[in-house]
């Protein structure tokens, strides 16, 4: 099972070595090397499924857009691997013009370098296949894949569901479902590790920057946007900004990007842990459904439906921050900013593939109204930053826009594996116990990448046990356990889907390095310790929220606005 950093990126690279990849770029033809034996490299393919993508029409070869000869020459013929960099950026255009957007540390030009391989002419034309839709989002571009089963292993290895295979049509080794079933009839989770994993762009999903930039440019909408906890851990990285700094540069950034008003979403996170935490202590004194499993993962509630529905009683009925925020903006912020909710138009930015889903589901868009219009990831947003040639030293630090600007250190430890856990901790002890919790805030032994973590708290005589999950697969013995009806001895249980949780999500540009991964976490760990507030419940923006309208956590208005229902 996948437990820490360096697996994640190990896992990524275990599927097939970009050296064995490049042997199929031999089969494909793109490479012309003396005495290559054409024949498959890998042995018997016989445990492969022999399924066929029916639902690929046939395209007639007339309409099939085709490269020629001349312009497929411009792209490789003099293609050096092995340029230095500066070089290689000079020389973009001619690279593998695979259409990927990591093109300029591309890791399969880099292990063709290591390895001495020559890119010529293709030696014969490819039948074009058509690009599979499959999924609402995510898109599988055949004639791109090198087969290097990247996707295939990060679905089983990083995220869990292992929905993908490969299979042969037509003597050519492709990338399907087991099942044979369209993606989205699969168990598949939306998470995007797929395409992160992708060293080519034969996996990508479709951007909303389209959308998001038409409605800043449309007079009549005001655009929202809101930021999610673990976004800052990329900003900081990639424009280099003190950790201190980050809300202050992000919320500038993107009121330069055109947005009308900016909050954090991390002031969802602590609404999150106020109707959460009362829902698990009225569980607890009223014998409820025990363990309370946490919902703020879209990935992992499309797992719980689609694979396990048997515990969805288990789940807690919140809605995610992302949807309780969109929620409140929609209902609250239009009242009180005398706007239609029709005229806004919500953008979260998150470091998740799966919020798209969950942003799309039909429940979230009562009387046809979405409450969040478009989901953007920290990689489209770094995009768009590039697109309208944001100097970005010339963003102006300013803070989070009024009425959510007060978020407290609790709701930003939400972007890592722990954090809910934690923050649910802090509030769930004090209630418990009736005093006030000062000295004990941390509890480290459920941060961290490893895949569960525990941790058991005692309060007056009784104790609160937790478990804190990442990666999905190691949710997989926990469950079973439940169905068969075995205690499992915890209380609360956090699941998260990425190993690590957001921080690690398919949302953030692929990390470069495996100590990535830990600097994301513990930037979010420091700005925990320097907030003001450290527990959502004594955030007073969200104090006042509930004076003025929600009433108290789990009223009916917090019901019917911030809470849900799941699917099997
Ligand atoms: Fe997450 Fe969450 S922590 S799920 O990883 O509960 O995306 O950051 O936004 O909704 O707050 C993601 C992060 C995120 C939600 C919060
Ligand atoms: Fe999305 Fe975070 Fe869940 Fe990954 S762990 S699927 S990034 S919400």
């Amino acid at each position: 099972c996948v437990t820490g950093p360096a697996t994640v990126i190990q896992a990524v690279a275990a599927g097939r070595r970009a050296a064995e990849a490049m042997d199929n770029f031999l089969m494909k033809g793109y490479i012309k090397e003396e005495n290559v034996d054409y024949s498959c490299s890998r042995g018997s393919m016989e445990d492969l499924p022999k399924w066929e993508f029916e639902e690929i029409p046939k395209v007639p070869r007339a309409q099939m857009p085709s490269i020629s000869l001349e312009e497929r020459k411009n792209n490789f013929k003099e293609v050096e691997l092995g340029l230095a960099e500066e070089t290689a950026r000079k020389e973009a255009r001619r690279c593998l013009k695979c259409g990927c957007r990591e093109r300029y540390t591309c890791d399969l030009r880099k292990e063709a370098t290591n390895h001495g391989i020559e890119f010529e002419l293709p030696i014969h034309e490819r039948p074009y296949i058509p690009i599979v839709n499959d999924h609402p989002f995510i898109i599988r571009d055949h004639n791109k894949c090198i087969s290097c089963g990247r996707c295939i292993a990060a679905c089983n290895e990083i995220e869990g569901p292992g929905v993908l295979a490969f299979y042969m049509k037509n003597g050519r080794q492709l990338v399907g479902t087991k099942s044979g079933l369209p993606l989205q009839e699969t168990d598949c989770v939306s998470c995007g590790q797929c395409v992160t994993a992708c060293p080519c762009g034969a996996l990508d999903y479709r951007r909303d920057k389209g959308k998001v930039l038409r409605a800043i440019h449309d007079n009549k909408k005001t655009v929202i946007g809101f930021v999610a906890p673990a976004v800052r851990s990329l900003i900081s990285k990639t424009y280099n900004i003190p950790f201190e700094k980050t809300s202050a540069f992000m919320a500038g950034l993107l009121k330069k990007l055109g947005f009308d008003k900016v909050f954090d979403f991390t002031f969802a996170a602590d609404l999150t842990i106020m109707e959460e935490t009362t829902e698990f202590l009225t569980r607890i004194s009223n014998k409820g459904v025990m363990p309370q499993f946490t919902s703020c993962c879209p990935g992992w509630i499309n797992f719980v439906e689609r694979r396990y529905p048997e515990i969805i009683p288990h789940l807690s009925t919140c809605k995610s921050p992302q949807m309780m925020m969109g929620a409140t903006v929609k209902n609250h912020y239009a009242k009180l900013a005398g706007l239609n909710k029709e005229d806004l138009f919500v953008v979260s930015i998150v470091p998740c593939i799966a919020k798209k889903y969950e942003a799309a589901r039909p429940e979230f868009a009562p009387d046809g109204i979405r409450d969040v219009d478009a989901v953007l990831t920290t990689t489209e947003m770094i995009e768009m930053v590039r697109l309208e040639n944001i100097d970005v030293s010339q963003v102006e630090p300013q803070e989070f826009d009024e009425p959510y600007r007060q978020v407290s250190g609790a709701g930003i430890l939400f972007g890592a594996s722990g954090g809910v856990a934690e923050a649910a901790l802090r509030m769930a002890v004090e209630k418990l116990t009736g005093k006030a919790l000062t000295d004990q805030l941390d509890f480290e032994e459920i941060r961290g990448f490893e895949g569960v973590k525990e941790a058991t708290v005692d309060v007056n005589n009784a104790k609160v046990r937790v478990a804190v999950v990442s990666g999905l697969q190691n949710a997989e013995p926990i469950i079973e356990k439940i169905i068969q009806g075995v205690d499992v001895g915890y209380d609360l249980i956090e699941v998260m889907a990425c190993p690590g949780g957001c921080i690690c999500g398919a949302g953030h540009p692929v990390p470069e390095k495996i100590d990535d991964m830990e600097k994301r976490q513990q930037i979010l760990v420091n700005i925990d310790k320097i907030s003001k507030y450290r527990k959502s419940q004594e955030n007073p923006d969200i104090l006042r929220l509930y004076e003025d309208f929600y009433g108290e956590p789990n009223s009916h208005l917090a019901h019917e606005l911030l809470h849900t229902h799941y699917t099997p």
